[in-house]
């Protein structure tokens, strides 16, 4: 099964990039597909469209065109459920000690990592950016 991360342009920027693959890596994800992605604001807009609705809609979009960012496939059994235990929480001061969001998340508005929710969000967020997988 596969799921969908995104290193954000804080985490990037920051050089913690090689150490967030490490950990993901290290929970057993196998990365199927990567690419560093500078998303304009249509494309923002159109991944977090569910949001647009959502008074941090336009922060977040401005936050995610910033900068580079790292999309990757990653695989593994209960890829979705996995990803986002890993992550931890969307505002890292509630995330659990240890979590990628908790080591190295700034805010919860800049905070680090991306991971979709759900297996439908998944197929769609994969084929978002690698359309060759097509639906998963
Ligand atoms: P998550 O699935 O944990 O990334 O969280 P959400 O889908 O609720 O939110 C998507 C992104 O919107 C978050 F990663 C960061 C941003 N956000 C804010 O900036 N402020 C909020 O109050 C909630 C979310």
């Amino acid at each position: 099964m596969l799921t969908l991360a995104i290193i954000k342009p804080d985490a990037v920027t920051a050089g913690h990039t090689g150490k967030i693959i490490a950990h993901l890596e290290a929970e057993g994800f196998r990365i199927r597909a990567a690419e560093m992605v500078n998303l304009t604001q249509e494309r923002a807009e159109q991944f977090y469209d569910v949001h647009r609705e959502r008074p941090f809609f336009r922060p977040l979009v401005t936050f995610m065109t910033s900068g580079p960012a790292l999309a990757l496939a990653l695989e593994r059994e209960n890829a979705v459920s996995h990803l986002r235990d890993v992550i931890g929480a969307t505002d890292p001061a509630q995330a659990k000690p240890g979590t990628i969001r908790r080591l190295y998340a700034q805010s919860k508005e800049r905070n680090a990592i991306h991971a979709s929710d759900s297996p439908d969000n998944a197929a769609r967020e994969v084929s978002f950016f690698f359309p060759l997988y097509g639906p998963t």
